[in-house]
């Protein structure tokens, strides 16, 4: 028996595991870590199948090449060489931007997808950059950016301190928090409440969160924006604001809320006019308070008009970058993320649908188009990283379409699936266990400052290569250094690059110091692990690998800290509170409500076992809510006579699903879990309950359109019977 510890990496988290393996390396238990100092010993019950999800027979373990319909095992060299020859060809007779590169959310939670992500796209010298950020989080990025300069300034609730949490379309008691790290959140809560705090959720749906809550106010999908211009409207109105940074375009805010009065929000939302009158003087009364959106205020129509006005509100009240309100973390890396320039957006556009870039990416929503449009620039091959594009992308059946054309197309994940079954060769990465573990992107947005390090538990087979190798060799042969270039080359490079900088710049602890003195003192048992090192030297706290080897459960680095002066680099050195980026997309937002007969709104929920499209193989996951249903509110259906399946159709595709009739969900809207449709892969668990595709519903051609983020809430539909009464044996 031997007892390891490592970071969950199953959601963001980021809690502890203690894991238990007997004499033949099986796991036997996982609990949760007791001396982690941010998770404290929680667990739930993904983490506690994590060894069942690593162990899963039905992973690859080596490369895949597929020849027509049969696909065969390869070694690494053949795979790579493969993939050299694929990519090559194309490059050279249609340019680089015939090549584009999409990176899953996978990728946001292994150390390789953030070591590797800049190194690839820039080798590969492409427009065609895509992420699962566009069918996610772009609104927020392009909110924080518009607002305070840095895309990457995502406050988070500050929940252990705060008095008052209002959450817009989340669901963190299920989905365990997004963008915002807050392990074992069932007890922040309970704390909250114990120390007389309020907690209030607006959502379509009463979830286990909205039941926790003290109130829950049911809102109609896709108007948050009128019920939060209700409240700025109010805090200016009633004067409860008490802004405590120095802020620009407050005229221009007083400007729009003034025609938004909750009056005119109810009309959209459904909830009553003196409820938003109501929060607004509870946010403005209580000694701090934290307003929070995630899903539900993102991937909607106007999604970063949402995330705007939670900060707006934030702002108001007095409650940004102070204890109790929303604010940033500190990693203990350099934050190399952070550019330090103000944020821009449209520094090129798609070519088909002349689409603004957005953080250096354009929308997932387009890339079938740039796929299937003849021309020059045409996509002609593809670079998938962790990502099930056919289950997670709007109108994702059409790009699995459009993916069978590419010339080529290489996956790096464990599964064969529903989009990887169209690539040309699948890189699998090892097991968890063996894979080292760092949250470079997470720890932005943990509600205390935290470190952990976990390193691998199991070693490499020897037909085996590390997901760092795999990208490293990926940005070799993007780089024109062929297949067979030492992949640590791609990491001496960044740590040289990091190290010029640092000794250069002034104030840096390392200015004036020698690039190669401080190249020896890293430590490291592989070079991500080096580059690791160097970014924690040349980090706020001074901390190094070494150290934070020798504190296996993590180190706690203190409370949230006020640090908007540090991350602010707007062009006025104010918060903007009036972006016209952002502001200009009010033109959009209508002004009369839009219902049309018949019609209801779908929504998604997420299920607490499941994690997006690729935890449904794991059979102690499975049953229970973790179901692929469609919840229709009792009464819609009797108004649909549904019984127990219905047809849902939306201007894009039909479905026949599997109806529950529950009133989680408030009339007028139905909701249906994404992820699922799971059909020729080898996942053999996931196919006995193969569950139907939610983006075969929705819609890639709407968008928000300052992100470019897709639309998965809100989607209008129709709903009946199933089969139809016409077709019955009754008639
Ligand atoms: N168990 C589990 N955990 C997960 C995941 C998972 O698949 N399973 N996925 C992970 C990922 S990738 C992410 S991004 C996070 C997401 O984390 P959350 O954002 O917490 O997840 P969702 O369940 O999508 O929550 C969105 C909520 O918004 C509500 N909603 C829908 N439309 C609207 C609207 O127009 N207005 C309002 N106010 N509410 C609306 C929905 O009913 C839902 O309750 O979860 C992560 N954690
Ligand atoms: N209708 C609807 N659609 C949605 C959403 C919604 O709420 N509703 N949510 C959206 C959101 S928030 C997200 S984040 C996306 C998620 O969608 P994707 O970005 O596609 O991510 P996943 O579905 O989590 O899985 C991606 C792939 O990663 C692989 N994988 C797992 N672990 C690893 C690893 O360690 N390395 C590698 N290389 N691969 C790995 C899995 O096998 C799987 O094929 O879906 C989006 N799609
Ligand atoms: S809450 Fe998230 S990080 Fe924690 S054990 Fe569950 S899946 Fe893992
Ligand atoms: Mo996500």
């Amino acid at each position: 028996m031997t007892t390891a510890h490592r970071t969950c990496p199953l959601c963001q988290s980021v809690c502890g595991l203690t894991i238990s393996l007997d004499a033949d390396n099986r796991v036997t238990s996982v609990r949760g870590d007791q001396d982690d100092p941010f998770s404290n010993g929680y667990i739930c019950p993904k983490g506690a199948s994590f060894g069942n999800v690593d162990e899963d027979p039905d992973r690859l373990r080596v490369p895949m090449i597929r020849t027509g319909d049969q696909w065969a095992e390869a070694t690494w060299d053949e795979a790579f060489a493969a993939v050299e020859r694929g990519l090559t060809r194309i490059t050279e007779e249609h340019g680089k931007n015939a090549v584009a590169v999409y990176f899953g959310n996978p990728t946001y939670h292994t150390m390789a997808g953030f070591l590797y992500r800049m190194p690839l796209i820039q080798s590969l010298g492409t427009t065609n950059v895509y992420s699962s950020g566009t069918i996610d989080h772009m609104p927020k990025h392009v909110a924080a950016g518009s607002m305070f300069g840095d895309p990457f300034a995502l406050a988070v609730p500050d929940v252990d301190r705060t008095d008052y949490l209002l959450i817009i379309g989340a669901n963190p008691l299920e989905t365990h928090g997004s963008l915002w790290a807050a392990p074992d959140l069932p007890s922040r809560l309970r704390a909250l409440r114990r120390r007389g705090g309020t907690m209030v959720v607006i959502d379509p749906r009463r979830t286990r969160t909205a039941e926790f809550a003290d109130r829950h106010l049911p809102v109609r999908p896709g108007t948050d924006p009128y019920l939060l211009l209700g409240i700025v409207h109010t805090l200016l109105a009633e004067d409860l604001t008490g802004i405590a940074v120095d802020v620009n375009g407050l005229d221009e805010l007083r400007a729009i809320a003034q025609e938004f009065p909750p009056e005119f929000a109810q009309r959209f939302c459904g909830v009553p006019a003196a409820d938003i009158v109501r929060l607004a003087r509870e946010l403005a009364a209580a000694p701090t308070a934290a307003v929070y959106s995630r899903m539900g205020g993102s991937t909607v129509e106007f999604g970063t008009l949402t995330q705007w006005l939670v900060d707006v509100v934030n702002v108001l009240t007095g409650n940004l970058d102070s204890a109790g309100g929303v604010m940033f973390a500190k990693p203990a890396i350099l934050e190399v993320f952070r550019s330090g320039q103000p944020f821009s957006t449209g520094n090129w556009r798609s070519r088909v649908r002349d689409l603004p870039e957005v953080l250096g990416e354009l929308p997932a929503a387009t890339l079938a188009d740039e796929i299937e449009t003849p021309g020059a620039g045409k996509v002609r091959a593809l670079i998938s990283i962790a990502s099930n594009q056919v289950l997670s992308t709007p109108n994702g059946p059409r790009l699995g379409q459009a993916l069978r054309e590419l010339d080529f197309m290489v996956c790096v994940d464990p599964y064969l699936n529903e989009t990887t079954k169209y690539a040309h060769v699948i890189l699998p990465p090892p097991r968890m266990m063996q894979t080292a573990h760092y949250d470079f992107l997470l720890s932005m947005v943990t509600v205390r400052n935290y470190a952990r390090f976990s390193p691998p538990i199991l070693p490499l087979e020897p037909d085996q290569r590390t997901e760092a190798e795999i990208l490293a060799r990926l940005t070799l042969i993007a780089a024109g250094a062929g297949a067979a270039a030492d992949p640590s080359g791609v990491d001496e490079m960044f740590i040289g690059q990091l190290f010029e900088g640092a000794t250069q710049m002034p104030g840096s602890p390392f200015e004036g110091r020698d690039v190669a003195e401080l190249r020896a003192e890293l430590e490291g048992d592989s070079s991500p692990e080096l580059v690791l090192d160097a970014l924690l030297r040349l980090g706020a706290y001074g901390l190094s690998l070494p150290q934070l080897k020798a504190k296996p459960h993590g180190i706690d680095l203190g409370p949230l800290e006020p640090r908007l002066k540090e991350l602010l680099c707007t062009p006025s050195g104010l918060v903007e509170l009036a972006p016209p980026g952002v502001t200009g997309d009010l033109a959009r937002l209508p002004r009369e409500p839009a219902a049309k007969d018949g019609e209801v709104l779908l929504i998604g929920r997420r299920q607490l076992r499941s994690s997006n499209s690729w935890l449904h193989n794991v059979p102690s996951l499975k049953g229970g809510s973790n179901r692929c249903t469609l919840h229709v509110n009792p009464a819609d259906a009797a108004r649909h006579g549904l019984g127990e399946r219905a047809v849902v159709r939306s201007a894009k595709g039909e479905l026949v699903v599997d109806v529950e009739q529950t009133d989680v969900v408030m009339p007028g809207v139905v909701s249906l879990p994404h992820g699922w449709g799971h059909e020729g892969g080898s996942q053999r668990v996931a196919a006995e309950e193969p569950g139907v595709n939610a983006n075969a519903l929705t819609d890639e051609l709407v968008l928000d359109v300052p992100s470019g983020n897709a639309v998965f809430n809100g989607v209008p539909v129709t709903i009946s019977p199933y089969p139809t009464p016409a077709l019955s044996p009754k008639g």
